[in-house]
């Protein structure tokens, strides 16, 4: 009885450790910014598509952390000019986010690190990710540079 039990005591420290050692062995493989980037929004007042586009960060592996209301304050601190105004203003990574900004523009901006206050898309265009709609608005997501010029930085027709 005892030699049986301790039978499956090795047994089961021996499935450990080959687990132990199949971890070890596939964590070098990860790629090194496997932690999802966060992003931290701050939404205007009683604002719904905020969260639609909150929702699609997520979906597209973001961390997302939320204040709700705040996002005057918090465009005017991360330097986005009102000028290219939206709804919601995000932060990552150093970068300003603001309005409906489709998640693979901020995997981009990531990606490419230019010297920027962040991404916009001014308003509220109908079709852009958070803002789901049968009409599609044509829209451009602007790189605002830190004299405050805008570019170009993706055009959805
Ligand atoms: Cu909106």
């Amino acid at each position: 009885m005892l030699a049986m039990s301790r039978d499956i005591c090795t047994s089961l420290t021996r499935r450990d450790l080959t687990l132990a050692v199949a971890a070890a062995a596939v964590a070098p493989l990860l790629p090194v910014h496997a932690a999802s980037p966060v992003v931290e929004v701050w939404t205007g007042p009683s604002c719904s598509c905020c969260h639609g586009w909150i929702d699609h960060l997520k979906a597209s592996g973001f961390t997302v952390t939320t204040h709700d209301g705040g996002n005057t304050d918090a465009r005017a601190r991360l330097g986005m000019p009102v000028d290219y105004g939206s709804c919601h203003t995000g932060a990552v990574e150093g970068y300003a986010l603001e309005g409906h900004v489709p998640a693979r523009e901020v995997q981009r901006l990531l990606a490419e690190r230019p010297d920027a206050i962040g991404l916009s898309v001014p308003g509220m265009p109908r079709g852009s990710p958070g803002m789901e709609s049968p009409v599609h608005d044509a829209y451009d997501v602007l790189l605002i540079g830190r004299d405050g010029h805008s570019s170009v930085f993706q055009s959805y027709r």
